[in-house]
């Protein structure tokens, strides 16, 4: 008898498109780095673990290989943010030129749904964890829609394990899971809050470490924790962090960590020892603003309620790299933000600035209020690092402020400044730190004060060659191109080994970090990058708004329709606020 084949599987191609260069890109030091992009695409990864196995699936991430137009492959299925608009458009349409089958989703399809709709079979909008499983059943009896939109947000319990398997792990800088979706906050111009919500929602502590466990395998030491607000449930926070540490602290060479999280933090002592005990080195703080009409007009409370400098300096004396995003362009902010947002930054010694112009992103609630007040000026656009945005400014006129911003953008960046706030951050870890007054309890000794405290942190992971290379590589940027790098590299060395010695390879580290951030800055303040492909396109589509924008799932809607109407104070459920947070942020919100 004749041997039969098998049946050929179906099988599905994840693809994730190019990235423009962007903050975040790294594109300037690829080579120093030794990887092709910095992170990889969890939603896909996510997804496919989510793929029954009667299908084969692969991961194509065009930021580290081609794309084959002609691959074997049932369904397309790709995932995108804004940024990638362009090339995400292309894509798809080249595949459905070719006959394939193509779906699309992720942050775009959750934000610009109308712009995605005419290059693909099936949008998905939201969180995929159960309509990817429902497509896929009705997709084998063909009885499939053309859109899914998850409006109720899903339970963390049913996000699997991302399949980190089928991702070609040595090609990125990072790795990346998530332990919480959601923000307890309700910034107005957020639109993570749109897709993910404010009801913070955490993964069962056993299944994060069984993710770390498959980055770990992986020989991956840098994991990115890509939660909205890591302390947004700082009860779970605190349990996870105690976890990770526990785990982390027990491997020959523990894993290193960059966060998101809200500065209230800084307010809580047990939580920033746990930070430290778990090995977060890399924190990103959503600052906006040091101007407290500005965050007080966009609801961001938490820190209007907060004296940011002193919190900055207590959360960097926990061994922590700060990073800042920053925004200008709120309608409190005159033509003296500029200078106020410098001297800001230069005190509180946030080495790494994403300066951002304020955008309204459909679907927020900054969004329909500028629609309502005519103060749109064209399509929205998924960079908010360059010398664009899509509003009227108030106080300003639109040339102002992106000038303003451009030259912000070049002072921030210049060697002297960013030298001074690298300096000023690696102080805080040694015995010269600042001790500002404790920003909890009055009478309280503040967190930064205890001369017992070591610098915990394991940052770099295991030894490699490509971290020699990696070294004479900066070396030769900084030393053989003229006095100011020169000078810049000296003073960064030195004061390192003043302050604190054992942030020596650290500081190497971040003098790869600069070269990138600078080389962006010159080519942003030069207008090198324009993002103005889609726009044009976007701004003549005519359905949900003039601009082809708005669609279902929606801020301003969600707030309505919620029963139990949230308040700022909901920021700290389950967490053991102190009364005199509560009353600071009451009084914020009241006023
Ligand atoms: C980690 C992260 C990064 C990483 C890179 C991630 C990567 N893959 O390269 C870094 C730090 C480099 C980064 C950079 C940037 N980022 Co970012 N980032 C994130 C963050 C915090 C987590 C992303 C993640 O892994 N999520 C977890 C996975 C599981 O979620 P997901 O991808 O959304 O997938 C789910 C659904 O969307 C859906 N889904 C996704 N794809 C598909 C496909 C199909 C077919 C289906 C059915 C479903 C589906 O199902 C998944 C499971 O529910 C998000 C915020 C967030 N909460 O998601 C911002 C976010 C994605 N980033 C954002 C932005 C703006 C940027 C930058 C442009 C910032 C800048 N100005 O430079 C850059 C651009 C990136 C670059 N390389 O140039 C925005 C995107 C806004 C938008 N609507 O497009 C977000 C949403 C944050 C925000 N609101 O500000 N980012
Ligand atoms: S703190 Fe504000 S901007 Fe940041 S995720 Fe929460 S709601 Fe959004």
């Amino acid at each position: 008898m004749a041997e039969q084949t098998p049946a050929r599987k179906k099988r599905i191609a994840m693809v994730h498109p190019k990235f423009p260069p962007s903050f975040w890109s790294f594109g300037f030091i690829k080579d120093i780095g030794g990887f092709k992009t910095v992170m990889p695409p969890l939603g896909l990864a996510t997804l496919a673990a989510l793929t029954p196995a009667e299908y084969d699936v692969v991961i194509v991430d065009e930021n580290i290989e081609d794309i084959d137009f002609d691959i074997d492959a049932d369904i397309i299925a790709l995932s995108a943010m804004a940024i990638q608009e362009k090339r995400l458009f292309e894509v798809a349409d080249e595949f459905r030129r070719r006959g394939y089958f193509v779906c699309m989703g992720g942050p775009i399809c959750n934000v610009l749904p109308g712009r995605c709709r005419p290059h693909c079979d099936v949008l998905f909008e939201g969180e995929g964890e159960y309509n990817w499983k429902i497509f896929l059943e009705q997709y084998e009896t063909r009885s499939h829609k053309d859109y899914y939109c998850q409006e109720e947000k899903i339970d963390m319990r049913d996000t699997p394990p991302p399949r980190v398997d089928l991702l070609k792990t040595g090609m990125y800088r990072l790795g990346c899971i998530q332990t919480t979706r959601g923000c307890p906050f309700n910034c107005e111009f957020c639109d993570i809050i749109v897709t993910y919500g404010r009801k913070v929602r955490a993964k069962p502590i056993e299944n994060v470490i069984a993710e770390l466990e498959n980055w770990a395998k992986a020989g991956v030491d840098f994991v990115t924790i890509a939660d909205d607000n890591l302390v947004g449930d700082r009860v779970y926070a605190k349990k996870m962090l105690k976890a990770v540490g526990d785990w982390n602290r027990a491997r020959k060479v523990p894993m290193s960590f960059y966060i998101e999280m809200s500065v209230d933090a800084c307010r809580d002592v047990e939580l920033l020892e746990l930070l430290r005990w778990a090995n977060v080195t890399e924190a990103f703080l959503g600052i906006e603003t040091p101007r407290e009409s500005s965050l007080k007009e966009t609801k961001k409370f938490q820190n209007a309620a907060t004296p940011l400098v002193d919190a900055i300096k207590i959360i960097q004396s926990y061994g922590m790299v700060t990073v800042a995003g920053m925004i200008v362009g709120f309608d409190n902010d005159d033509p003296g933000i500029f200078e106020d947002q410098y001297k800001f930054l230069q005190k509180a010694g946030i080495p790494i600035v994403m300066l951002g112009i304020l955008q309204a992103i459909p679907r927020t609630p900054l969004y329909e209020r500028l629609e309502k007040a005519g103060r749109l000026r064209s399509a929205a656009q998924g960079n908010n690092t360059l010398s664009f945005t899509n509003l009227e400014p108030l106080q300003m006129s639109y040339e102002e402020l992106i000038n303003g911003y451009r030259e912000l953008f070049a002072r921030i960046y210049t060697w002297e400044a960013v030298g001074d706030r690298w300096i000023s951050n690696v102080k805080q870890w040694g015995k010269h730190r600042d001790v500002p007054a404790h920003i909890g309890k009055a009478g309280e000794k503040s967190p930064a004060d205890d001369p017992t405290r070591k610098w915990l942190q394991a940052p770099l992971g295991r030894f490699k060659f490509q971290l020699v290379l990696a070294t004479l590589m900066i070396f030769k940027y900084y030393f053989a191109n003229g006095r100011d790098r020169r000078r810049f590299a000296f003073k960064m060395l030195w004061n390192t080994l003043k302050y604190a010695p054992s942030a020596l390879l650290q500081t190497v580290n971040y003098m790869a970090y600069f070269i990138h951030l600078r080389e962006y800055a010159d080519r942003v303040v030069a207008k090198q990058y324009r993002f103005d492909y889609a726009l044009t396109e976007a701004n003549q589509q005519l359905h949900a708004n003039k601009f082809g924008e708005g669609g279902n799932v929606n801020m301003v809607k969600q707030e309505k329709r919620s029963a139990t109407k949230i308040n700022v104070n909901d920021a700290y459920t389950g967490a053991d606020v102190t009364a005199d947070v509560a009353a600071d942020l009451e009084t914020a919100a009241s006023k």
